[in-house]
């Protein structure tokens, strides 16, 4: 009973009897080996051979109280080979999962679809690029792309492409990709040449003279283009970084027009002319802008050089004058006699000359004090010249300068009282009081 109790106790249950036994036994041991010197001769040669034995047997048998629990352990022992052989079992399903695996991955490989390789419709090219749509787009597919010449690609959600970002003129080749789950990758490419850039036209500013020939800026420059340029009349041609076009070794008073170019890759190139104008030193016509701001009335080329093209003033130098001044407008200038074109600058000369003239009063003072578009070589005109005014500027169809339907002065005196002047309403020349106040207009000859 009281190995059961010991054999009913957990974990160290049983090595604790085990132990118990043997002190047990031992003890045993013992007493019979002092009963069997205790009684030897008689009973203990019989006696203590057979409670050894028993001891023997006994000891055995006194572990046997747990013998359930040891028969419980082989078959526990039984039990875990059991458990052993499920842990194969369960190893052997390991490697059937193992062998699934392999199996989905085949299959995998097996279900891939086939690449959409893009396929396009036309092209457009545009000031950047082009556009083109995808002619088997599905938004199915996940769609990129990428393009040369620095071009930038966007695909929209209908297949349109659009390559931007390309330069005028200039080819670009997108490759358009297609990608989904479980497909291949499709890839294709497109080509096309941006829209040619429209040519830069040269316009120019105001020209003026310069020594050996004549000088213009470019109104619309850019660095961005080539510029270059020829002239006719022997002129060379220079343009300057900020677009200043010089033309050079042209014959003061020679026509000569120069042409500008414009080239820059992917644009069309562009051309303009220009030719030097009368104020710039070119040759001069009736009518046309002269040096000095104003209009050309008079040309005539037998005239010496200096002397062959007449300018009148613009209107804003146009002023209401006496002949002379005060006293003077009763005494006789020495000179102002002549009436003939070309006389009018010795005549203004001869009026300054008098004492006592002003330019507040006097209208070849006036003249002669003037600066005006640059130009300080006015004076009053002749009786002749004056006539050519008005024939060339104001007696025609379509008047230039500005001029009055009044009189206006000439140079040329007339006695030492009058003097010539002009009525514009009717073109008569008549001579007049010095001491009126009439119109004045300055003329300049080149
Ligand atoms: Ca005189």
């Amino acid at each position: 009973m009281f190995a059961v109790d010991m054999c009913h106790l957990p974990a160290t249950g049983g090595s604790t009897f085990v132990l118990i036994a043997g002190l047990f036994l031992l003890v045993a041991g013992v007493i019979v080996a002092r009963w069997a010197l205790a009684s030897a001769g008689r009973l203990s040669v019989v006696v203590a051979p057979l409670v050894l034995l028993g001891g023997l047997v006994l000891a055995p048998q006194v572990a046997d109280p747990c013998a359930p629990a040891t028969t419980t352990v082989p078959s526990a022992t039984t039990t875990v080979p059991s458990a052993t052989t499920t842990v194969p079992s369960a190893t052997t399903t390991v490697p059937s999962a193992t062998t699934t695996v392999p199996s989905a991955t085949t299959t995998t490989t097996s279900l891939v679809g086939a690449a959409l390789t893009p396929t396009f419709g036309s092209t457009t090219a545009t000031a950047d690029g082009f556009t083109v749509q995808i002619s088997n787009y599905s938004a199915l597919y996940t769609w990129a792309g990428a393009a040369t010449a620095n071009g930038s690609v966007v695909v929209s959600g209908t297949g349109l492409i659009t390559v931007s970002g390309v330069a005028a003129g200039t080819s670009s080749t997108a490759t358009i990709t297609t990608t989904r789950t479980g497909y291949a990758g499709g890839t294709a490419t497109v080509t096309q040449t941006s829209v040619v850039g429209a040519a830069l036209t040269p316009t120019f500013g105001t020209q003026t003279a310069a020594p050996g020939g004549f000088q213009v800026q470019i109104s619309n420059y850019s660095a961005l283009y080539t510029w270059g340029g020829t002239a006719t009349a022997s002129g060379s041609v220079a343009v300057s970084g900020t677009g200043l076009v010089t033309v050079m070794g042209v014959a003061y008073r020679t026509s000569s027009t120069a042409t500008i170019t414009t080239t820059r890759t992917g644009y069309t190139g562009g051309t303009a002319t220009v030719t030097r104008t009368c104020a710039s030193g070119g040759s001069c016509a009736v009518g046309d802008p002269g040096g000095g701001g104003g209009i050309i009335f008079y040309v005539d080329m037998n005239r010496p050089v200096g002397s062959q093209y007449f300018e009148a003033a613009p209107v804003g130098a146009e002023v209401q004058r006496s002949w002379v001044t005060g006293a003077n407008q009763t005494a006789a200038v020495a000179g102002p006699d002549g009436t003939v074109i070309g006389t009018g600058a010795q005549n203004t000369i001869d009026i300054v000359a008098q004492s006592g003239n002003v330019a507040a009063t006097s209208a070849a003072v006036y003249c002669s004090e003037l600066v005006s578009g640059g130009q300080s070589d006015w004076f009053l005109p002749s009786k002749d010249e004056l006539n050519q005014i008005f024939t060339n500027l104001y007696n025609v169809s379509s008047p230039l300068g500005g001029f009055s339907i009044g009189a206006y002065w000439s140079s040329s005196e007339f006695d030492g009282d009058f003097a010539w002047y002009q009525l514009f309403n009717s073109g008569s020349q008549i001579n007049v009081s010095k001491g009126a106040t009439i119109f004045v207009r300055p003329v300049r000859a080149f």
